[in-house]
């Protein structure tokens, strides 16, 4: 099993690291286990044990995976701060998303910050995390502390149970927990030039908590000598690199999304509403355990595939047509993104088939590079010259003209990247650079596409009017790549068999 702590391979450490977590950084011997028997805001182990096993803050994710973050994030800091002067204690905030509503005082369903998920596990609204590096102790030995909102019996009525500090405590294994309000008595303290502060001003994510409590803070700082530190890259980069136990969770988001493709493509007989398409893979998905899509999924029948990030889904698909779904599942925090292109009618036209397997062909030729020391960027340059290669052998383009020339078109007929990377959030860490070598445990999409809209006149016209896009989801690894996606039909033959065949 891979161990985190250590960065090696270790036998027989079965616990999920913790003891490892424990021994290296001296986190507290006990697990916090002492769960309020009642409702917390967000499954616990006392209340859904299907979900959770004990320990778990979240399905499938540990206290001691939790606590391993948070140290590895405040070693990142300990070498960011060193030779940068400022103050000798270091104080990380992040904020936690606040709660959108869909009209008056009805809420959109509750969706965290990642980067604050990331840290601590917590999902409810109107909270901070602070963490904090002992007085006269070095880095990583920090207190994680959580401000979350206050039991009351009037909101709870409404909104569902909060797990009050006394939960949140026994829930995530942070050493306390106060009320949100209870933030103001630690600004004294944080505003002192001493401290080195971390926090990310820009584009807050709770707006309110920044302008209450960060702004004035941040801005007293500024003008004092302590200027405030950004966080959001040094998160970045730990959530680029999946550990074991977060790879098992977005092999399952996977393995659901898939089973849902499947029984989608089933269930699409021409002539088939592009909202039934959805309807079906949401619930699909959900049926096999998922929260949520990932995102709002691109469902777009005939020419509307050409539009990249066509989300009405709203029209009819008519017979002979191909459906292009570029659709995932977000299950215990996790998210997955696939996209496949199939006839509705079960049988792809000839000149369909020429295109599909001709993207398929550079899919799989992209696929065939994910591994260590190569970067999405170098898979993007591979792609557009398999692609520039296909324009040729179908005739898309003359087959005299010069290499910029075809170059342009490749980027015309696909104008998205290669792939991204993949984790919590559908377009992860998007601030990591593409140019990153690969390394095991990141996890990237490879989707490339050729994209002929109806009015263009220079292509050929049977090609005229079809958009197609094959995505998979790839884990590097030291040996080969674990494709999260496998169980998704993407060949000619299993399509059109599959496709139509009735629920
Ligand atoms: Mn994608």
């Amino acid at each position: 099993m891979w161990c985190p702590a250590s960065e090696k391979f270790l036998h027989g450490c079965v616990t999920a690291c913790v003891s490892c977590v424990r021994r290296r950084f001296s986190i507290q011997p006990e697990l916090r286990l002492n769960l309020p028997r009642r409702y917390l805001g967000q499954p616990s182990p006392f209340t859904h044990p299907h979900l959770l096993k004990p320990g778990d803050v979240t399905p499938g994710l540990t206290q001691g995976e939790y606590a391993l973050r948070r140290h590895k994030l405040m070693s990142l800091i300990q070498k960011e701060s060193q030779g940068l002067g400022g103050g000798t204690e270091q104080a990380v905030i992040f904020l936690s998303n606040a709660t959108l509503y869909m009209t008056n005082d009805i809420p959109f369903p509750f969706h965290q910050n990642n980067d604050f998920l990331y840290l601590c596990g917590f999902r409810e609204p109107d909270s901070i995390l602070l963490l904090q590096s002992r007085p006269g102790q070095p880095l990583p030995a920090h207190t994680a502390t959580l401000y979350v909102p206050r039991r009351d019996a009037s909101r709870e009525l409404w909104d569902g149970a909060r797990s009050g500090a006394d939960g949140a405590v026994a829930l995530t294994g942070v050493d306390e927990a106060f009320t949100t309000e209870e933030f103001r008595h630690a600004l004294p303290r944080l505003q002192d030039e001493g401290v080195t502060l971390w926090y990310d001003g820009a584009k807050p994510p709770h707006p309110s908590l920044h302008s209450g409590f960060l702004q004035p803070l941040t801005e007293s700082r500024v003008r004092g000598k302590n200027r405030v530190r950004p966080v959001r890259n040094l998160v970045q980069h730990l959530r680029l690199v999946k550990s074991q136990a977060e790879q098992e969770l977005m092999k399952t988001a996977g393995r659901i999304s898939s089973q849902a493709f499947i029984q989608t493509m089933r269930s699409s007989i021409s002539p088939v509403d592009e909202a039934f398409i959805y309807a079906k893979f949401d619930f699909e998905c959900r049926a096999r355990g998922a929260d949520i899509l990932a995102y709002p999924p691109v469902v777009a029948g005939g020419n509307r595939s050409n539009t990249l990030h066509y989300v009405k889904n709203n029209q009819i698909v008519r017979p002979g047509e191909l459906v292009l779904m570029d659709g995932g599942c977000e299950a215990s925090g996790y998210v997955s993104d696939i996209t496949r292109t199939w006839p509705v009618s079960g049988r792809f036209s000839s000149a369909q088939e020429e295109l599909y397997q001709a993207v398929l062909d550079v899919q799989k030729s992209c696929l065939s590079l994910c591994f260590l020391g190569t970067s999405l960027e170098n898979i993007y340059s591979h792609m557009l010259t398999q692609i520039a290669r296909k324009l040729k052998d179908l005739r898309i383009v003359q087959r005299g003209c010069s290499d910029s020339q075809l170059f342009k078109a490749a980027r015309t007929y696909c104008p998205h990247h290669v792939g991204h990377y993949l984790g919590m959030d559908v377009h992860d860490t998007p601030d990591v650079s593409r140019s990153l070598p690969l390394q095991p445990g990141m996890v990237i999409t490879i989707e490339p596409g050729i994209y002929i809209p109806e009015d263009d006149t220079a292509a050929p016209e049977k090609f005229r009017g079809l958009g197609i896009r094959v995505e998979d989801d790839v884990v590097i690894t030291e040996e080969s790549p674990i494709i999260l996606s496998a169980d998704c039909p993407k060949e000619i033959d299993e399509l059109q068999q599959i496709c139509g065949q009735g629920p």
